[in-house]
């Protein structure tokens, strides 16, 4: 008896469950750091996706926790629904309801983070034109001329009859006001919506869905999904649209537009990509977040002499930055930086025990970064007032872009000093890839538009002739429940070996120069031979990465330009085009996928999509959509064949077009041309 009460007890003591490197990760360099990490005891996200599970019910999105009689729990019978769906919480609210207001949720949050950021950027702007700030300079005082007649600011003046050139402080200073008001101006619509094709515009018109402010559309949102007010999914959906459009059409694209005049278009350049850019020898800043304004300081900073020799004082060889999500990716389209991974390697980051710095701003930053660098030397430093962390050996250096230098010295003096404090053993992965990237809309008009008929008019007429068969977007994160970076290559391989040119923008970019996918030799090797052809002769490669998430605003400004080439139909929804977002995991993601859509893209999400428990909802947004916007929802985990969706929808627009049989022409091989002629 007392036998069996002691085995009772003393239980073998069971080894925690971990991830499985190589079924976490196709990186290599990752699935190393994972294992690193695992030898040190110390957890990371990949670990954590194997002991916690997702919410069932959460899943389906049919978990409503808006007032506190709930949260109320409508999950999908197993065996479906026969007939009326009688589900509701307790105040009555459907399924439906339940799905549609948690989705308008995620769109109001997305497009908060965007537009934020986006506020910030025409924050400092607004101190660059008005001289407080002597930090940041008009760096590209073109763009501000191509952008100031959407806000309609002049940029010429008439003098004695004659127009002449405005002061360009004038219209930097008029350019950051109006644009300042974008976010809170009490009528009207937003500015840069007439930007939008035509009958785009026109169709949101008519829907009643042109955003009026970027603030008042989400409040409404947050007002609207408060328990007991829209209680109709349809109209929900077309608040989410507005909102979205405020974000894409609006925030987002304000965002990039400024950021652009102060530090400079991108033009391609080449750079590294994954962990093994970190430099053992090196004083190793990683720059997380998404916010650039105070990261582009922290490069001059490290860049100086100054701090160079600095460094060298304390036996460094100099000083390494590298980018980790999209601040990562801004760095690395405008200065060539290189990013040392995704958003799911952030912690990876320190666990090479090089990091001697981590500095982050907002949105995608891991909470157990402060866990992990507990383990090291790492300083981790918060530099934003709205993003910091309650523990204790986390550093906050709060920005402000009147001594924004001031600050990015202190920064980067900070992890010189740290130099000497590593401890634990060094291991740098080995694995780095080379990329070309800093693509933008005015740098694809240079590569692929035509010298004397028109803007982008190589890439139509190769789309017309069949050699490129379509345009995809694919972007967005990595997710912790699908295999890191598998989605995102598995599905632009099979776009471009079907003649699918890509355009990418976050985690999905920094993918993609991780596994080789954005150097022009890729053409030759994973492309079909009409996009083959094509990036071969121009020099590009068949994947561009057009920068961060909001840079999305560059995929719908490129799809615009292509519309506006001629040949390819009257509007977005024309056009053989589709959206993609492989791994998904933020709410960013939910809000880009509502404007694609509602600017007439087919957008395939990856993994789940959170509206099983609402079939009629999702039916709405899958389907109905497309009838009024010209562009649908879909979801598809199998990489393969979320591709093939794509490519069968570009191919259902090239029927539509009539363009079906050049590509047919295009693809004869030597022997079928040959029989062709001698007929
Ligand atoms: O804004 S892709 S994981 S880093 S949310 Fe985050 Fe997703 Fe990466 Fe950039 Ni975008």
């Amino acid at each position: 008896m007392a036998e069996e009460k002691i085995k009772k007890v003393v239980k073998p003591v069971k080894s925690p469950k971990v991830a499985d490197p190589a079924a976490a990760s196709i990186d290599e360099a990752t699935q190393q750091m994972i294992l690193r990490a695992q030898d040190l005891g110390i957890d990371t996200v990949f670990d954590r996706a194997v002991t916690m599970k997702p919410c069932n019910i959460g899943m389906q999105g049919t978990c409503c926790k808006n007032c506190a009689m709930g949260p109320c729990r409508l999950p999908l019978p197993k065996d479906g629904i026969e007939g009326e769906d009688t589900r509701k919480g307790l105040c009555g609210a459907t399924a439906n309801t339940i799905a549609a207001r948690n989705f308008a949720r995620m769109v109001a949050s997305g497009t908060s983070a965007h537009s934020d950021h986006g506020r910030s950027v025409a924050e400092v702007f607004l101190s660059v034109a008005r001289k407080e700030t002597h930090d940041y300079k008009i760096k590209d005082p073109g763009k501000l001329l191509s952008i100031a007649p959407h806000f309609g600011v002049a940029t010429t003046v008439e003098v004695d009859g004659e127009q002449v050139d405005r002061e360009l402080d004038e219209i930097a200073l008029e350019v950051a006001e109006k644009a300042l008001s974008e976010w809170g101006k009490p009528e009207g619509e937003l500015a840069y919506l007439k930007r939008a094709p035509q009958p785009l515009y026109e169709k949101w018109k008519k829907m009643g869905v042109l955003p009026r402010n970027i603030d008042r559309e989400v409040v409404e949102i947050m007002h609207r999904t408060h328990m007991g007010v829209d209680q109709d999914y349809k109209n929900i959906v077309k608040q989410c649209t507005r909102t979205s459009l405020a974000d894409g059409w609006g925030g987002a694209m304000m965002a990039t537009d400024l950021q652009d005049v102060m530090f400079g278009s991108p033009s391609p350049l080449q750079s590294e990509a994954n962990l093994g850019i970190m430099k053992k020898d090196h004083v190793n800043i990683i720059i997380h977040g998404h916010e650039p304004i105070l990261s582009e300081m922290v490069v001059a900073a490290a860049q100086s002499r100054d701090m160079i020799d600095y460094a060298k004082t304390k036996g460094a060889k100099g000083i390494q930055l590298g980018g980790i999500c999209c601040t990562g990716n801004e760095i690395l389209q405008r200065h060539g930086v290189p990013p040392a991974g995704t958003f799911l390697q952030q912690e990876l980051a320190i666990i090479t025990g090089a990091c001697d710095a981590m500095v982050v701003d907002v949105q995608c930053v891991f909470q157990n970064l402060a866990n992990v660098a507990k383990c090291f030397h790492t300083k981790l430093i918060t530099t934003h007032p709205i993003a910091k962390m309650e523990q204790d050996n986390v550093i906050h250096i709060e920005f402000d872009e009147h001594h924004a230098m001031e600050d990015a010295k202190r920064i980067v003096k900070m992890a010189i000093d740290n130099f000497e404090n590593r401890g634990a053993e060094v291991i740098i992965p080995r694995h780095k890839s080379v990329q070309i990237a800093g693509f933008g809309v005015e740098s694809i008009r240079y590569h692929l538009g035509g010298t004397f008929r028109g803007d982008y008019y190589t890439l139509n007429d190769n789309i017309i002739n069949g050699r490129i068969r379509g345009i995809a977007g694919v972007v967005g994160c990595n997710n912790a429940r699908t295999q890191h970076n598998n989605e995102h290559i598995t599905i632009i391989k099979e776009l471009i070996k079907n003649d699918v040119i890509v355009l990418t923008t976050g985690c999905s970019a920094i993918a993609c120069g991780m596994h080789g996918l954005l150097t022009p030799e890729t053409a030759g090797v994973f492309c079909g031979p009409g996009l083959a052809e094509v990036c071969e002769t121009v020099g590009i490669p068949p994947v561009l990465h057009l920068g961060s998430c909001v840079d999305n605003s560059r995929i719908l400004l490129a799809a615009t330009e292509v519309v506006k080439a001629g040949g390819l139909g009257k509007d977005i929804c024309d056009l053989p085009a589709a959206g993609s977002a492989p791994e998904w995991m933020s709410e960013k993601a939910i809000a880009i996928g509502q404007y694609f859509v509602s600017s007439g893209v087919y957008t395939v999400f990856g993994y789940h999509m959170p509206l099983d428990g609402a079939p009629v909802f999702k039916d709405y947004l899958y389907n109905e959509m497309e009838n009024i916007y010209g562009g649908k929802w879909d979801c598809e985990a199998d990489p393969v064949k979320h591709a093939q969706k794509m490519i069968a929808h570009i191919d259902k627009k090239r029927k539509e077009l009539g363009i079906d049989r050049a590509r047919e022409r295009v693809l004869m091989d030597m022997a079928d041309r040959q029989k062709l002629e001698s007929n």
